[in-house]
């Protein structure tokens, strides 16, 4: 029999691609729920060929039992709604910050730590987009090196605002004087180097979730992490250069195959042929893209790697939807 699976928050730009992506990869789906609040409820929206009309968001839905419900409607609609489904004994998965530092959630990257899901039920955190790019790729690394140090700068597309953002990049680069509303600056034609909220440490809110979420994903909080995190415009897939300092020397030839055989990643790096990776390539496809590896001149323990991947697919829907495929592996499994 197929699954039943809910999407909380269905005409959202993740909720979108969650719904495609489910598709997509052939999850074997019977039921399928749309939820959104108020404002989108009763939204019609495409499945393969068929309409479906979105459902508006109550406690009462949220008390029937799903295989799982995925949750994409920002923090405030998780912290009320994911508990009422958690505690009628469903999996909830989601995509806001709300529960990803708490003790006793799971804060899960497929590749890298799935056997957390081992014997779990109820909320499961998808960490933000920024993070989980960086740590696809840099965690065979972590695992055969360890990391002492990580500085890293993201170039981060307008996407993961949602779709006024998309709306006002749009629009900006038709019209020169349309007003920003989602951002402080202009977008079109700039670099804004503040996402989220700055916290009084001079950091945003996004730079610390870089920090909190890769120390609990590899359950390592020694890694000092640096970030700086800026918007740009385009629309879709995260670019990061990430600055790793390791506790061994750096062998560029070891790194390049372990990048190689490592799941979800593909390794695009020949600077003679101007092989490397842009968001462009990235859009709408579900793997991390690495390049432009090379040692540090000065410190044989330092490498520089740039990194990109679809922030609405990997960083967020596609790994949403990958947990599902592991705990229904681990299930199999016995
Ligand atoms: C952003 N990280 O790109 C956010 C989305 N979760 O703004």
């Amino acid at each position: 029999m197929g699954l039943k699976i809910g999407i909380v928050g269905a005409t959202g730009a993740v909720g979108q691609k969650m719904i495609e992506v489910i598709l997509e990869r052939n999850i074997d789906v019977d039921n399928f729920r749309l939820f959104a609040s108020k404002n989108s409820a009763g939204k019609i929206v495409k499945l393969r060929d068929k309409d479906m009309t979105v459902e508006l968001l109550t406690e009462e839905v949220m008390k029937e039992k799903y295989d799982y419900l995925l949750f994409a409607a920002g923090g405030s609609i998780s912290e009320k709604f994911a508990p009422i489904a958690a505690d009628a004994g469903n999996i909830v998965i989601d995509n806001s910050s709300h529960f990803r530092m708490m003790e006793n959630i799971p804060l899960v990257i497929p590749e890298v730590n799935s056997h957390v899901l081992r014997g779990y039920r109820g909320i499961i955190a998808n960490p933000n987009c920024s993070t989980t790019q960086m740590i696809v790729a840099i965690a065979p690394i972590y695992k055969k090196y360890g990391i002492k140090r990580i500085v890293v700068s993201t170039y981060q597309a307008v996407s993961g605002s949602g779709y006024k953002a998309i709306e006002e990049l749009e629009n900006q680069i038709k019209d020169k004087d349309y007003p920003n509303k989602v951002y402080t600056r202009k977008i079109a034609g700039n670099c804004i180097p503040h996402i989220d909220v700055f916290n009084e440490n001079g950091f945003t809110k996004e730079e610390l979730k870089m920090v909190y979420e890769t120390h609990k994903i590899l359950d390592d909080e020694s890694i000092e992490i640096n970030p700086t995190a800026v918007r740009i415009p385009v629309f879709y897939g995260h670019s990061e250069s990430v600055y790793l300092e390791l506790k061994e020397e750096v062998n560029i030839k070891e790194i390049r195959s372990l990048l190689e055989k490592a799941e979800g990643i593909v390794l695009e790096d020949e600077p003679s042929e101007n092989k490397y990776p842009t968001p462009l390539q990235a859009e709408n496809t579900d793997y991390t893209y690495v390049g432009r590896l090379r040692k540090d001149i000065y410190d044989p323990k330092g490498l520089s790697l740039w990194v990109v991947a679809d922030n609405l697919r990997k960083g967020a829907a596609t790994n949403a939807v990958q947990i599902i495929e592991a705990i229904e592996t681990i299930k199999l499994e016995g």
